[in-house]
């Protein structure tokens, strides 16, 4: 099953189950380490650069995700056919799936991420929040799952509107109602668990106090199987828009050496009492003060891993691989030296100018930017058709520089010089972004996107 590389032990065969970047990516750090790997795609996505860098591939269904690479049985034939001893799920998809990560068990096929006990546990957000308080990991004052509605009145009352209802099964954004007063508090939780029953399966909601505004602060963790925990400081990413992220950098503007001291310490205890195993992140919301409270655990990579990897010289799939061929994290806490800062741009095939409607269609020219300090991560090259059928990612352009200031310069000079035809993409509402005068300085939060006019 197993073989040696640089004695380490190592898979002999990593099977990819996704697509577009990540794939590439994930294909690119098994190349390194000396692993051969296997793609599988949809018949969308034939001609996709996945495909063709792999060692081998398979189509395991039609264009449809639910079809393709959400199909579990022809995800598992696949491995096994080819001979893969382990799966890695990338984000989306099949990665925070603990169902899968048990079938993947059964088939003695390892599951490139946390055991599926993990997953459960902080895929219930309820259980998770009690498991972090009873670890001293900071909670927003809150309930555990509403049984009954005036007790519920009576619990808001002690914290104060606004208040948050949240399905337990939800995270993400998914699932969430704010209610202002008792009458919409009511209103909020019949509604909260309709809407859960119907998408999750499970109707339990709970309730928060509601934070206006926050920032949004997550930090990276890498545990190993034998209970080492480190951390590699936290990205920041406010600037979101319907719960879909924009633009990320590390380390946040916000955050002390002495916030981030905490709020490393707090995500690693975190994972410990998750008993987590791989890569994962802790996500915090930050009040004006500078209080931070556990929001949820991503027990995945997640999109924006590239900056964190950035500001700290460590490559988090070469370890996260590592971690999951059962060998020990190789360094500690006191080796991680943070650097400099980092900012990420996704760019989508999108149209900012009609409310970000996806666009589909054939890149017919391409040319990415380079030089020093800049990253760009994609899957996709001149001539290459973007199905509509998934997510209009078409690349993470990432900028690296020794201050925030010259990272946001460089990044300014990378999108101006990036050239994409054939399809709207979102660069020109970036290379306005980042001049924006609020973002120049730092000083914003989950609100921004309400407030930010282009070209104002
Ligand atoms: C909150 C909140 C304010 N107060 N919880 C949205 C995603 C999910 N992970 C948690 N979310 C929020 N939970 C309390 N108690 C505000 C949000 C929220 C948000 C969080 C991070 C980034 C963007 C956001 C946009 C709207 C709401």
């Amino acid at each position: 099953m197993w073989k040696k590389i640089n004695g380490k032990d190592m898979f002999k065969k990593v099977l990819i189950a996704n697509r577009g970047e990540v794939a590439v990516r994930i294909i690119r750090a098994c190349r390194e380490i000396g692993i051969p790997t296997v793609a599988v795609y949809s018949q969308a996505d034939a001609n996709s650069l996945h495909v063709s860098l792999a060692t081998e591939a398979y189509c395991i269904g039609p264009n449809e995700s639910s079809k393709s690479y959400l199909n579990i049985p022809a995800i598992i034939s696949a491995a096994l056919v080819s001979g893969a001893d382990a799966i890695h799920p990338g984000y989306g998809f099949m990665s925070e799936r603990a169902d899968f990560a048990e079938i993947c068990e059964e088939h003695n096929i390892k599951f490139i991420g946390p055991s599926p006990e993990s997953m459960k546990l902080m895929g219930d957000k309820a259980t998770a929040r009690k498991t972090m308080s009873s670890k001293n990991v900071p909670i927003t004052p809150g309930t555990g799952i509403i049984t009954d509605i005036e007790e519920a009145k009576k619990e808001a009352e002690k914290f104060g509107y606004p208040v948050i209802v949240k399905a337990t099964a939800g995270g993400g954004g998914k699932g969430m109602r704010v209610a202002n007063n008792p009458e919409e508090l009511e209103q909020n939780i019949t509604l909260c668990r309709q809407e859960a029953e119907k998408f999750f399966g499970n109707p339990d909601v709970y309730m928060e106090k509601y934070l206006v505004n926050p920032r949004h602060i997550e930090v990276q963790i890498i545990a190993d199987r034998f209970g080492n925990v480190v951390h590699l400081g936290e990205r920041d990413c406010s600037i979101q828009r319907r719960h879909q992220k924009l633009v990320e950098e590390a380390p946040s503007p916000a955050v002390s050496d002495d916030v981030r001291k905490k709020l490393g310490e707090a995500a690693v205890r975190a994972a410990k009492a998750a008993n987590y195993e791989g890569v994962g992140t802790i996500e915090f919301l930050l009040d004006k003060d500078k209080n931070f409270y556990f929001m949820e655990m991503n027990t995945r990579l997640q999109v924006e891993h590239g900056i964190s990897e950035m500001i700290s010289n460590i490559d988090i799939v070469r370890e996260q691989i590592n971690i999951a061929a059962g060998n020990p994290l190789s360094f500690k806490q006191e080796d991680i030296k943070l650097y400099g800062h980092a900012i990420e741009c996704r760019i989508n095939a999108e149209d900012p100018e009609r409310n970000f409607l996806p666009a589909p269609g054939e890149i017919n020219g391409y040319i990415p930017p380079g030089g020093f300090g800049v990253r760009v991560d994609s899957h996709v090259y001149s001539g290459y058709k973007i199905p509509p059928y998934y997510d209009s990612l078409i690349s993470k352009v990432m900028c690296w520089a020794p201050t925030r200031e010259e990272a946001r310069r460089r990044m300014y000079r990378a999108l101006k010089e990036y050239v994409i035809t054939g399809v709207k993409t979102t660069l020109p509402f970036y290379q306005d972004l980042i001049e924006d005068e609020v973002f120049i300085s730092g000083n914003f939060d989950t609100g921004f996107m309400n407030t930010y006019k282009q070209n104002k």
